[in-house]
């Protein structure tokens, strides 16, 4: 597979909420931009109150974990789409995909609180159709399901979380993401996800391993995090003030 960039949705990912990070990520021009309320320091106020200032991209949210009512509420704040970790089953993707969605299509309960700070109210109808669902494969299971996952009703995207992926494999995260064969973990992914006509993406933390990753066909990729670019940055300059 060759590298496209045309094919490839740049995103920042957000780990450390407030203080104006997510603003600064969002006004280099990403494709898209994530928060991570699963290990990042994200919470519900901080999500809306990002979401109502970061207006010209797709902001998504790492939900903590696959609960309707937690998927439900960074919904309510306007992200664009949710990440939900750690789904092992089609059974638990069903679930992400109907807690994003009102009925008939999903069980999401309605009290848009994006609406109240300025957003124009849509139908059930609209929502259900602009809301997005990717579930991560990070499990072993999850990769032994991921064919009859990805064709899920309602699920758009396969988001591969390659860190805890490469710990449950025994491996390490750069030895997963250098094996290219056919029926290597990670082209396994992307193929499923081909197959079904839904979107493929992943977590890269750097620049240089969302190139091997594009390669591999991932599509929504992020390349790089508040928390990974400061903590790179400063302890260059530390460095360099201490003469190393
Ligand atoms: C993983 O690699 O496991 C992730 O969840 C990335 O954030
Ligand atoms: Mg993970």
């Amino acid at each position: 597979m060759t590298f496209q960039r045309s094919e490839v949705r740049v995103g920042a990912w957000s780990s450390l909420a407030g203080g104006g990070t997510a603003e600064l990520l969002a006004s280099a021009g990403p494709d898209w931009l994530a928060l991570d309320a699963q290990h990042g320091t994200w919470t519900d106020a901080d999500i809306l109150s990002t979401i109502r200032t970061v207006t010209d991209l797709p902001v998504w949210v790492r939900v903590a974990d696959d609960s309707h009512a937690g998927i439900g509420r960074v919904l309510d704040a306007g992200a664009a789409g949710v990440i939900v970790p750690m789904v092992d089953t089609p059974a638990q993707a069903a679930e992400a995909a109907a807690a994003c969605r009102y009925p008939p299509l999903g069980g999401r309960s309605w009290g848009p609180m994006h609406t109240l700070i300025g957003r124009p109210v849509p139908t059930t109808t609209e929502a259900n159709a602009a809301v997005r669902c990717a579930v991560m494969i990070e499990t072993p299971l999850a990769l032994s399901n991921v064919e009859a996952i990805a064709a899920v009703d309602g699920v758009d995207m396969i988001f591969v979380g390659p860190f805890d992926l490469s710990i449950a494999l025994g491996t390490d995260v750069d030895s997963l993401v250098a094996d290219a064969a056919d029926d290597a973990p990670l082209p396994r992914i992307v193929a499923a996800c081909r197959a079904a006509g839904i979107r493929v993406g992943v977590f890269a933390g750097t620049s240089d391993r969302a190139e091997q990753l594009a390669e591999l066909g991932f599509q929504d990729i992020i390349a790089f995090t508040d928390a990974l670019l400061l903590g790179a940055a400063v302890r260059g300059e530390v460095a360099r003030w201490n003469g190393a």
